[in-house]
């Protein structure tokens, strides 16, 4: 394969970006992660529990990752770490129809805080291949994004087991990331 990981680097090397990818627990950030082929990780805790995964995929791509939900002692850590972020990536697992709410609200949370004004938002729409999952359009509605009107969001299907989605969440990650770093830096 190979192909993710020589894409990203592609698409990358002209727009060193910071991204923050987030999700529930067990959403598939890390299986997203393998897709990208990723021969350095660097992990650090700064604090009992609270993981956060620093990863650079590909030079200029620096990518912060970690799960959220429940953890509201851990808020102001987020904060720290959202600081200087380009863009985020938010995977979502469609199959786990009881915790959409909690994916929604954590998402808004972290949206809603002064650093991530008007930063650019990828919503992966993971685990469409499993039987019962929500499609795209109603997950997308679930999370409100429609009601988002000044950030610019996209919401792609995903199934990060087969990389099916991958690609596409990726490319439109990198124009979004551009865009916005052309008007705001
Ligand atoms: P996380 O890093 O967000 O916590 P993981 O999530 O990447 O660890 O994924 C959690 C589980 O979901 C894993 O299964 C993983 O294989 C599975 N998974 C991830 N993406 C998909 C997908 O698109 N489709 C399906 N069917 N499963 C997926 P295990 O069994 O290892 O816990
Ligand atoms: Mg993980």
């Amino acid at each position: 394969m190979g192909g993710i990981a020589s894409k990203l680097s592609k698409l990358f090397k002209n727009c060193p970006a910071r991204i923050a990818m987030i999700g529930l627990d067990s959403a598939g950030k890390t299986t997203i992660l393998y897709r990208f082929k990723l021969n350095e990780t660097i992990s650090t805790i700064p604090t009992i529990g609270f993981n956060v995964e620093t990863l650079t995929p590909t030079k200029g791509l620096t990518l912060t990752v970690w799960d959220m939900g429940g953890q509201e002692r851990m808020r102001p850590l987020w904060r720290m770490y959202l600081r200087g972020t380009d863009g985020v990536l938010f995977v979502v697992d469609s199959a786990d129809r009881d915790r959409i709410p909690e994916a929604r609200e954590e998402l808004l949370r972290i949206l809603d805080t002064p650093e991530m004004k008007n930063v650019p938002l990828v919503v992966i729409a993971n685990k469409q291949d499993l039987p019962g999952s929500i499609d795209c359009k109603e997950l997308g509605k679930r999370l409100q994004l429609p009601q988002m009107s000044t950030r610019p969001w996209v919401l792609h299907g995903a199934c990060a087991t087969t990389g099916e989605g991958i690609c596409e969440s990726m490319e439109s990650l990198a124009k979004m990331v551009k865009e916005y770093k052309s008007k705001n830096k």
